[in-house]
């Protein structure tokens, strides 16, 4: 009974160290959202931010006035909605930034893109040391972020989520054996 109630405390040390370690969570536009209206300059909102691989965007809008296509970079430039690679519609639209490169975005609704509801996602090849999360960026709770080493801050967490790992395995196998 002891045994089981340290498993449960490392269950829990271990699941908040790994919390950490993953990609963030990126509400687009922020508190407006994907949205005309409020004039968010997204291209800024954007380049505001270093995404990764394994972070996460959340779309919030009207999914009666708006919606998201995931297009080409000519058709962002052109805001051509003839073609898209996906379209999220529901209003609450998460996407995993699962490989580097771009992501373009757009709505298709009457003009919106036309007026500036458009967003390039630029995810480096490179993992980038994580710049300080605020605003929107929240740890994220489901699968793991990247954890290449790279002389940054994220490198200690991805050091602590290591050594989680290794004494969570240490710990049960004693257990095991015990
Ligand atoms: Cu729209």
């Amino acid at each position: 009974m002891v045994k089981r109630g340290i498993l449960m405390v490392w269950f829990l040390i271990f699941t908040t160290v790994l919390g950490f370690c993953k990609g963030f969570v990126y509400k687009v536009g922020d508190s407006v959202g994907w949205n005309v209206v409020g004039n968010v300059d997204y291209s800024s909102w954007a380049s505001s931010k270093t995404f990764q691989v394994g972070d996460t965007l959340i779309f919030e809008f009207d999914p009666k006035d708006h919606n998201v296509l995931q297009v080409s970079r000519p058709d962002f430039h052109s805001c051509n909605t003839a073609a898209p690679i996906a379209t999220y519609a529901t209003g609450n639209d998460s996407v995993v930034l699962r490989r580097p490169g771009h992501y373009y975005y757009i709505c298709s609704f009457g003009g919106h893109c036309q007026a500036g509801q458009k967003v390039d996602i630029r995810v480096p090849k490179n993992h980038q040391p994580a710049e300080s999360p605020i605003g929107s960026a929240v740890p994220k709770a489901s699968s793991f972020g990247p954890l290449a080493p790279s002389p940054s801050p994220s490198s200690g967490e991805a050091l602590m989520l290591h050594n989680g790992l290794f004494l969570l395995l240490v710990f049960l196998v004693f257990n095991v054996f015990n």
